[in-house]
């Protein structure tokens, strides 16, 4: 017998117990230990079923991800299910916690299927760039019909054990005591002398399908798919589960699987999901840190990051007080949370109960005096040092002594901040991202004084209001906007040397992001951005060479969108337009400015933009501004739009490979200095070495 899975009687019913932590993943032991305790009971004639049920807190997860590109070990999973599946009596799957994957496929090996009602099952490799390699592909269609495992297969989400059982993937709920439970079902078949039912001999009526069912649905998910190859792979195993032998149907399974799993996509997203987990992670933080208890939030300022920062509060559960200065403002705040509820219960996805529950947590003020009792007040006033510094004077004079002080900014410097009070180890940076009810992404900036219960509180209450919390320092514009403002800069350069605004926004969507930048800066108004810059000269400093081409716009009156005139021209349908007039001023500007205009590929187009960005965030790795490469890429995925499936910004780097790269930087700072394409040590290390970011620990 093996540990992780071991076996024993109970009556005429074998139990196979996996026990693997922390999630039961098909590693080569517990495959070997599912196989051994097959065989075993099988062959032992005092059993008349078998259960196969997991310690812990779940059901088997799914494939080991970290046995992936390594060298094969152990019985394979197809082994193992072959097993199950021709074994001479029923086996029941017996389910908790969450069945994925792998685990699901395990499940679907098995005759029957019983789960508590509070299981989740699924297939979510497609999340991963792969496709379900195990059989999921040709038993699950068979079992709930190839429409709805389909869905199921493309979509990648769990679901809850009584839809599971609705769908015909779970044939039982249990209440009570699993083991019991599943032990009694196994019983009762023996009684009933059911059958040993395997999913891989159900047919297929395929007379039952729609017309054009396939063509229809890869129309219909062609957008959202765009750079995923898997859920095409998908499609073309359904269609063989539908029109072919099962054997026929693994064999495309199995080719399909073996080439995305070798993808740069799977090997991205597979990048993502470790990354996830480890930007969580804070060396010097230890995890049993005392946390602060949070059971009161405020917000300063009713703006529409204020806003939205208070509806994630109120999400979860936590009541939270807005403060605002003026009853106007306040009033208008307010209003405008109410009517971002009732649209999300319009589009049916919160019940009116639910929208009143959530606008029941949030109270209104316009006096810091309310704040006195809050376990956390994020501010989130006017991005100006002054208006800050003022802010911070009064929650130090006002807050119960332990309340955490947090600021929204996205780039002023928080040390500053924090000195102005007298408890700088309680404030903190958490720098939301817009819509902030809806954007994943929390940037928390530690402070060189931040405590460290008040970070580990900060990390936590990020996961419990939905986000992913990545810690950074404090520098101009921290990990993000940083690099973004790299990327920007040089998207403008371009625009001065020959490129138009649609060349650039179209390479740059082609690679991936949701919207060019160009784009991106029509949609949230050019004067937003000049004015800042007119405002702050000192925060967004300008290349006198290349001043910025928005702020040319903006004196022409065009701000974007909402003057239906930016960088694009827009009619009533607010489709960007290509505009000759805007490249008629870009060009007659740079012949001003003596700036000489050629013909840009989209080779550079990308190169510029991208690495001008992995520069800057390998700059901040030096800085130790981001603890990890991960933590850059977890942000530029989740706060700017950078395709998962290229693993983000420094990983994306690695599979250019930092030789050509660093190559690439070094030609650019020749040609246009230092001020945009400062040198960074460690990416020209790591160059030097053959080696990418994935090693960069070696390096400092
Ligand atoms: C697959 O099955 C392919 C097949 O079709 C067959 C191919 C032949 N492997 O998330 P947590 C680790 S593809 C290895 O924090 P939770 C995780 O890294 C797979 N490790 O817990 C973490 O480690 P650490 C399809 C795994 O309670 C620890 O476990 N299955 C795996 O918030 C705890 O994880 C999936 O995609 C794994 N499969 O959530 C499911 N899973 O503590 C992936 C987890 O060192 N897993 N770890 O950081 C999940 O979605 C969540 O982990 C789960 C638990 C919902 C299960």
């Amino acid at each position: 017998m093996t540990q992780a899975a071991t076996w024993e009687t109970q009556g005429p019913v074998g139990v196979i117990t996996v026990d693997s932590p922390p999630v039961n993943a098909l590693s080569a032991a517990v495959r070997q230990g599912i196989l051994a305790g097959v065989m075993a009971l099988d062959a032992d004639p005092a059993v008349k079923a078998i259960v196969l049920l997991c310690n812990g807190r779940t059901f088997i997860a799914g494939a080991d991800i970290t046995e992936f590109g390594k060298p094969p070990k152990g019985p394979p999973l197809r082994e193992v299910h072959e097993a199950m599946e021709y074994a001479s009596k029923p086996i029941v799957a017996a389910i908790h916690g969450t069945a994925l994957g792998g685990g699901l496929e395990t499940a679907l090996a098995a005759h029957y299927r019983v789960a508590v009602p509070s299981a989740m099952v699924g297939l979510p490799e497609v999340k991963l760039g792969l496709l379900p390699g195990a059989g999921g592909t040709q038993r699950l269609p068979r079992l709930i019909g190839p429409e709805r495992a389909l869905k199921v297969i493309v979509d990648g989400d769990p679901i809850p054990a009584p839809q599971a059982k609705e769908l015909g993937i779970v044939d039982a709920l249990v209440d009570g005591d699993l083991k019991q439970g599943a032990i009694a079902y196994a019983e009762m078949l023996v009684k009933d002398g059911a059958p040993v039912r395997r999913v891989r001999d159900v047919p297929i009526d395929a007379s039952r399908l729609p017309e054009n069912f396939f063509a229809d649905f890869r129309k219909g998910i062609a957008r959202k798919t765009r750079g995923f190859p898997a859920p095409e792979r998908i499609i073309q195993c359904i269609e063989a589960a539908v029109d072919k032998p099962f054997e026929e149907g693994m064999r495309i399974e199995r080719e399909g699987i073996t080439e995305l799993m070798a993808s740069t996509e799977s090997k991205a997203l597979r990048y993502m999901f470790f990354a996830e987990r480890e930007v969580a992670k804070i060396p010097d933080v230890p995890k049993e840190t005392t946390l602060r208890p949070i059971a009161k939030a405020a917000v300063l300022g009713a703006g529409t990051m204020g806003g939205g920062i208070a509806m994630n509060f109120a999400n979860a559960g936590i009541p939270v007080t807005v403060v605002e200065a003026g009853q106007e403002a306040l009033d208008r705040g307010l209003g405008i949370i109410e009517k971002n509820y009732r649209n999300t219960q319009a589009k049916g996805r919160l019940t009116a109960e639910e929208v009143d529950r959530r606008l029941g947590l949030i109270t209104g003020s316009l006096r810091y005096e309310d704040l006195a009792d809050a376990d956390i007040v994020v501010e989130a006033v006017f991005e100006n040092m002054d208006v800050k510094k003022d802010v911070f004077r009064k929650l130090d004079a006002t807050l119960k002594p332990g309340a955490i002080m947090a600021s929204n900014t996205s780039y002023l410097d928080l040390n500053e901040i924090a000195a102005v009070t007298g408890r700088p180890g309680d404030v903190i940076g958490l720098h939301f991202f817009s819509p902030a009810n809806v954007m994943r992404l929390l940037e928390i900036v530690r402070g060189a004084e931040t405590a460290k219960d008040v970070l580990a509180t900060c990390m936590a209450l990020a996961k419990t209001i939905g986000k992913i919390g990545v810690v950074a320092g404090v520098c101009h514009g921290f990990i993000g906007n940083r690099m973004l403002a790299r990327y920007s800069g040089e998207a403008n350069k371009i625009l001065w040397e020959g490129a138009t605004p649609h060349q650039i926004d179209s390479v740059l969507y082609g690679f991936g992001m949701p919207m060019g930048p160009l784009q991106m800066g029509d949609l949230a108004g050019l004067d937003v951005g000049a004015r800042a810059r007119s405002e702050f000269p000192d925060l967004f400093p300008i290349d006198p060479k290349y001043p910025v081409i928005a702020d040319l716009l903006v004196e022409r009156g065009r701000h974007g969108q909402k003057t239906k005139a930016g960088f694009y021209k827009y009619g009533d349908d607010r489709k960007a337009v290509p505009d000759p007039e805007v490249e008629r001023i870009i060009a007659e500007e740079a012949a001003k400015r003596g700036i000489e205009r050629r013909e840009i590929s989209a080779e550079e187009i990308i190169e510029r933009c991208f690495y001008a960005a992995i520069n800057e965030g390998a700059r901040e790795l030096e800085e130790g501004i981001a603890l990890r490469p991960c933590d850059i890429d977890i942000i530029w995925i989740n706060g700017y739009g950078f395709p998962s499936y290229r693993g983000g910004p420094m990983f994306y780097a690695d599979t250019v490979g930092l030789d050509k790269v660093h190559a690439a930087v070094e030609k650019y700072r020749q040609r246009y200095g230092d001020r945009s394409w400062k040198h960074s040590w460690l990416l020209e290390k790591l160059a030097r070495a053959g080696k990418g970011f994935a090693d960069w620990k070696d390096f400092v």
